[in-house]
């Protein structure tokens, strides 16, 4: 079974019943998630060993969490214990023109204050084949920053291929904070992910003349940030879901990807959408499988776009999508509502 390895925070996600606003709910419906954490799911669903490296509480929450990610099958022996808090974010679903709102209460968390010492880097990279990490990570503190670096000069060193899924969080940091980083650890990075908007914040890339009309859309500004992207940190691909927004509640999604010779646009599919958070991470983690089993990228790619399309169809931040029901929809015709 490969060894894959994500690093990240999984949180306490709060989310108020259906559609409910906040100032109007008196209960909430507990999941746990994170976008590092979702992405260890969808491998191990994929038949993966995925390992999640974090560290939580000793106390009952922190088990919750881990107990959680151990029900789908990641592997959660690199979860450290310690720390003072899990982090929560209390999540609105928008339906319609309303949109969805996130509140994060994460300041302080476990793995935002965790020491590199705390992780032995050199035995969980050990016979590991793909690392990946997001934006989220380094920009939960000065201290998850250090923590990103060193393990990925670790993951280098042990020869494991690295994706970056860049998800840009403005409450997190700021675009001049995020590019000073981030711009450093592409050194890193083997397989780039991210939209337009998260190249300008995190890498400082202009905006193109990416824009939807008429509900088709222009790549134009993809290809040439793409290209920009490949030649100043030479990643082998530069990959990002493109979605189409036509209310709070349905989407067109597909994805778009450069490989150095050529640029390829996926299937599209419109998606009704149940709970869209966590449809990036699925999107990664679909890739990933795709590159790992050898597909060609633009397979792997519609592999992704399949999965994370599936994903905006169960509710909470997990997707527990299996292979086959991913090809099945692959085999099918993607102009209908998944
Ligand atoms: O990509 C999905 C994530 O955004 C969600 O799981 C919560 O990790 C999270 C974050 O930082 O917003």
């Amino acid at each position: 079974m490969k060894k894959v390895v994500t690093l990240g925070e999984i949180m306490l996600r709060l989310s108020t019943p259906g559609y409910e606003r906040f100032v109007q709910s008196d209960s909430f419906d507990v999941v746990y998630g994170g976008g590092e954490a979702n992405v260890a799911v969808s491998l191990s669903n994929y038949g993966y060993d995925a390992h999640f490296v974090s560290k939580l509480p000793k106390h009952e929450i922190g088990q919750a969490a881990i107990n959680h990610l151990r029900r789908f099958g990641v592997n959660t022996d690199y979860i450290v214990r310690g720390g003072d808090r899990v982090g929560i974010y209390y999540l609105e679903t928008g339906a319609s023109m309303r949109p969805s709102k996130v509140i994060y209460d994460r300041a302080n968390s476990s793995i935002a204050e965790a020491d590199v010492s705390d992780f032995d880097f050199d035995e969980i990279f050990k016979d590991a084949v793909w690392f990946h990490f997001s934006g989220i990570t380094p920009a939960l503190s000065d201290k998850a920053a250090v923590l990103t670096e060193e393990a990925l000069k670790a993951a280098k060193k042990h020869g494991v291929t690295v994706s970056v899924d860049l998800n840009y969080r403005k409450n997190l940091w700021t675009p001049e904070k995020a590019q000073k980083i981030m711009t450093n650890l592409m050194q890193y990075v083997d397989v780039c992910i991210g939209n337009e908007e998260d190249a300008h914040l995190c890498l400082g890339f202009k905006p193109g003349e990416t824009d939807v009309t008429s509900g088709e859309l222009e790549l134009t500004g993809y290809e040439s940030i793409f290209k920009q992207m490949k030649e100043k940190f030479g990643f082998q691909y530069v990959i990002s879901s493109l979605r189409e927004s036509y209310s709070a509640s349905d989407n067109g999604w597909s994805a778009c990807a450069y490989d150095g010779n050529e640029f390829y646009h996926s299937r599209k599919y419109d998606v009704r959408i149940v709970d869209r958070v966590g449809g990036g991470d699925s999107f990664a983690s679909g890739v990933i499988y795709g590159l790992l089993e050898g597909k060609n990228f633009k397979d792997a790619l519609e592999f992704g776009v399949a999965a994370s399309a599936l994903k905006h169809t169960i509710p909470g931040d997990f997707n527990m999508m299996s292979v086959s029901e991913v090809e099945n929809l692959l085999k099918g015709d993607a102009s209908g509502r998944v």
